[in-house]
């Protein structure tokens, strides 16, 4: 009989929630997800002025990568890039999105939006795993309404002002837990996309 191998999966990343989750959806399956950390702290990433998530995390990849071979440990690294766009808003805050909810709130976009009658949006993450020989992406996306009120507690970010497509009752992710959120959200995609690919890989 061989002991089961946990895997450890480093994720470089300040966002708590964020963090909560990929450890939500990667522990199941046999895998130890870690903040990472240098010196005990979050190192400090330099994300480009970009439109793309997918550059943004590819410039946080590489960052975690040159750290990491001064680390030396045996492990996978993961980072993950994300947004809300709001269609009527021409898709802001989007790239912007963790600079925008610290500078206005919640209520500054519910403020934005109080005459919108097209409340659709989207969340959007891509995220990248890179296994110690290969650079794997996962994107995903889910489409769903600003609500006109907050709701809910749960999550974080966004979560209180979008409601999921498909989520017959209307409810916010914020008035979810984790294992219903998955089942809707943007970032659970990108992670099945990436823990397929793993799987081809025989990772
Ligand atoms: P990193 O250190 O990983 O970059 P961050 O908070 O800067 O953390 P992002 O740039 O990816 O993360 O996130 C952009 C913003 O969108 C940020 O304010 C998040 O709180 C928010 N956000 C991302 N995913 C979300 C989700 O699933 N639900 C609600 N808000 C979300």
């Amino acid at each position: 009989m061989y002991a089961t191998v946990v895997k450890r999966l480093l994720f470089l990343t300040g966002n708590a929630g964020k963090l909560a989750e990929a450890s939500h959806f990667f522990e199941p399956l046999g895998y130890q997800v870690e903040q990472f950390l240098v010196d005990g702290e979050v190192p400090i990433v330099v994300e480009p002025q970009s439109d793309s998530l997918k550059d943004v995390a590819i410039a946080k990849i590489e960052q975690a990568k040159a750290l990491f071979n001064k680390s030396g440990q045996d492990a996978a690294i993961f980072v993950e890039d994300a947004g809300l766009f709001i269609d009527e808003l021409n898709d802001f805050p989007g790239v912007n999105s963790a600079s925008v909810l610290n500078q206005i709130g919640l209520s500054g976009i519910l403020n934005l939006m109080s005459e919108t009658i097209n409340r659709g949006a989207e969340f959007r993450a891509q995220a990248v795993l890179f296994t110690g020989e290969e650079l794997v992406f996962g994107e995903g996306v889910c489409r769903g309404i600003i609500t006109s009120e907050t709701l809910g507690e749960s999550g974080f970010g966004y979560d209180p002002i979008f409601s999921p497509e498909g989520e017959d009752s209307g409810r916010t992710f914020g008035q979810m837990d984790k294992t219903e959120k998955e089942a809707f959200s943007h970032r659970a995609k990108a992670l099945e996309s990436i823990k397929k690919q793993l799987d081809l890989l025989g990772r």
